[in-house]
């Protein structure tokens, strides 16, 4: 039996902390455990959020286990080592596929029949080595993907126009990674044409804008990890707007890790695309047209992503 308010942790340091922290403010949950292989380490982050509960939404925090966790809606696997300045995503691929061997058989073993989201790095091969380990069926296996890097592209766009972010419209997609691609020929605002709303804002150098732009978004996590050694905050704010989705089944447009049937002629791995998200997990992945620029850069971003999974030790 699931229980739509219950979701688990698993890997409690800065990213598993700020999700856990970002999920109580949003009151999603009345349940929420905390799993990490230091136990005193997720003991401690439940003791603090708990703390600030009386200013929150009700909910039970708590550092558990893995027998906790066979009801969950929701499993959100944070658990591995972070890029250290220089390192890209991909670096990380040997330590953090290792650590999932560990953690998925654990879950897959106790019958859960939730959704599992993958949100250490690189995202992509560990969505689809979750999804291969677990056995579990695609819809159930979801990545936090491109969300974030979505959200970085709004939020340069809306200030590159000074307008809400809430109010463009734009894709990442691809890897989670340095080969990801924007979507620009379906960008919008409010419905109007991108390149049509920048000349009503006087922005008339598209190229140049959306090149930098584009690297802005790409470059983004090393700039920050340049400067304070991690990101959390913005990937917190992403796995929480992709949970409300699933929880309210609100059927939303979100640009997850997903494992592909064929969708721009790709199969066998995972990587973003835009997909129809509620309570089943990935409801409908939607093969959503692209130029022809685009569309070799998402195949040349499928090919890096095939090349590391095919040295994958699975
Ligand atoms: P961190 O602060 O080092 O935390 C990792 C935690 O995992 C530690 O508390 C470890 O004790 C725990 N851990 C390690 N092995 C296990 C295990 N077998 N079982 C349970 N817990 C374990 O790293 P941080 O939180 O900064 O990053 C975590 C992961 O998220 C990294 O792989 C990052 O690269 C990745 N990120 C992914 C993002 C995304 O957009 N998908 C964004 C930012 C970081």
């Amino acid at each position: 039996m699931i229980n739509i308010r219950k979701a688990a942790i698993i890997g409690c340091g800065f990213v598993g902390s700020s999700i856990a922290f970002s999920l109580m403010q949003r009151g999603l949950f009345s349940e929420l455990v905390l799993i990490d292989a230091n136990k005193k380490k997720a003991e401690g982050e439940a003791m603090d959020l708990a703390d600030g509960m009386p200013y929150a939404a009700s909910m039970d925090i708590y550092a558990g286990s893995y027998e906790d966790i066979s009801d969950c809606a929701l499993i959100i696997v944070t658990a591995g080592a972070s890029q250290e300045p220089g390192e890209t995503r991909l670096d990380l691929i040997d330590r953090n596929v290792e650590i999932l061997k560990k953690i998925v058989p654990e879950i897959q073993k106790r019958g859960v029949e939730g959704i599992l989201m993958i949100v250490s790095n690189p995202v992509d091969v560990l969505t689809y080595a979750a999804y291969q380990i677990s056995g579990f069926p695609v819809n159930r296996v979801i990545g936090s993907g491109t969300v974030l890097d979505t959200a970085r592209l709004k939020q340069l766009l809306g200030e590159h126009l000074s307008v809400d972010a809430r109010s463009v419209h734009a894709f990442i997609i691809g890897e989670h990674g340095d080969s990801e691609l924007a979507v620009w020929s379906g960008a919008n605002v409010s419905g109007i044409d991108l390149h049509h709303f920048c000349e009503l804002r006087g922005h008339f150098k598209h190229e140049e804008s959306m090149e930098r732009l584009y690297e802005g978004v790409r470059d983004s996590a090393y700039e920050i990890i340049s400067r304070k050694g991690a990101t959390y905050y913005g990937i917190a704010m992403a796995v929480t707007r992709i949970a409300e989705s699933i929880v309210k089944d609100e059927h939303s447009v979100l640009p997850l890790s997903v494992v592909l049937n064929g969708q721009y002629g790709l199969s066998d791995m995972a990587l973003s695309i835009p997909s129809v998200t509620g309570k089943h997990g990935v409801e409908e992945i939607l093969e959503i047209p692209l130029n022809e620029k685009e569309r070799s850069a998402l195949l040349a971003s499928a090919g890096q992503l095939r090349a590391v999974i095919e040295k994958l030790n699975m």
